[in-house]
């Protein structure tokens, strides 16, 4: 309970902060960007989403800091739209079952675009596939709802869920994102390697952009290039880090 009501001061006291990770193509070039909920206790430091969320799932307040971190993003989209080094990165945002599932989610996602002037496109919503297969029909026509106004859905933690391969048929996502689980231990992991080839060779036959997450060295970079996987994300190319921070080395051309 004290943690609940640490976590609601939190929200009120502005100690709530995004962090930005690079996503990039082949040859390094940056594609575009996530956002990350970090919570900058006083005494404790930062506190990873990982511990913060469920509780915030639980108590209902994922829904204020779910929008708060939708109308963050946007206004970070939206100041980079206005350099042109940063102007066509896509920002992909994480959004819990509970959030996703709230009846006033699109309304919120308009009036934040209206509100801020960003290209629809540029926005991308992460969805994990417990949020994803509850209720099918009714995400179905929600997604179909957002990917008109232009929003694009990437589906997060690929393979760690209980995928079945009729939903994937089904919904209408953009991207599969490789869980960073079958990352960790290529090249030389021979299982891994061979569920990876498979999720990538899948996800293309099925016109969906592959990225793969926990990228951590150029080996896994070339091996993972090797079997045409064509997005990364991981500490080899950047950390989370604030949005200045991502900015100023993105417009320093490195
Ligand atoms: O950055 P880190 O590895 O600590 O993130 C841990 C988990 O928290 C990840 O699964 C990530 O998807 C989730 N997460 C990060 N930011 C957000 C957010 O803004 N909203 C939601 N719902 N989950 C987030
Ligand atoms: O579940 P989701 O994909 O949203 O969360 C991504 C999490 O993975 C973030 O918390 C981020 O900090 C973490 N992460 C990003 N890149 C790497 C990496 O290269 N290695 C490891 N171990 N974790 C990473
Ligand atoms: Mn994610
Ligand atoms: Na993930």
């Amino acid at each position: 309970i004290w943690l609940e009501r640490e976590l609601e001061k939190a929200l009120e006291e502005q100690q709530l902060e995004l962090h930005y990770q690079l996503q990039v193509g082949t040859n390094n070039q940056p594609l575009g960007v996530e956002a990350l909920l970090r919570w900058k206790h006083p005494e404790k430091g930062y506190i990873s989403p990982g511990q913060f969320i469920p509780l915030a799932e639980e108590s209902g307040l994922i829904l204020p800091i779910g929008h708060w971190v939708l109308a963050t993003a946007c206004k970070q989209l939206k100041q980079w739209e206005e350099h042109p080094e940063t102007r066509d990165l896509s920002l992909a945002v994480n959004i819990s079952a509970k959030q996703f599932h709230k009846n006033d989610l699109v309304s919120q996602i308009k009036t934040l675009l209206d509100t801020y002037r960003i290209n629809p496109h540029l926005l991308k919503l992460e969805l994990t596939e417990s949020a994803l297969l509850e209720q099918m029909e009714t995400t179905i026509l929600k997604m179909l709802e957002l990917k008109q106004i232009g929003i694009t859905f990437s589906m997060d933690d690929f393979g760690t869920g209980y995928s079945s391969l009729q939903y994937l048929k089904r919904l209408p996502l953009d991207q599969l994102k490789i869980d960073q689980s079958f990352i960790k231990d290529l090249p030389k992991d021979r299982e891994g390697a061979a569920i990876v080839e498979t999720i990538i060779a899948m996800g293309h036959a099925l016109q969906l952009e592959v990225i793969a997450e926990g990228v951590e060295t150029t080996e896994q970079q070339d091996f993972l290039i090797s079997m045409e996987c064509r997005a990364f994300q991981g500490f080899l190319f950047s950390r989370p880090q604030p949005g200045e921070g991502l900015t100023a080395q993105l417009t320093a051309g490195v």
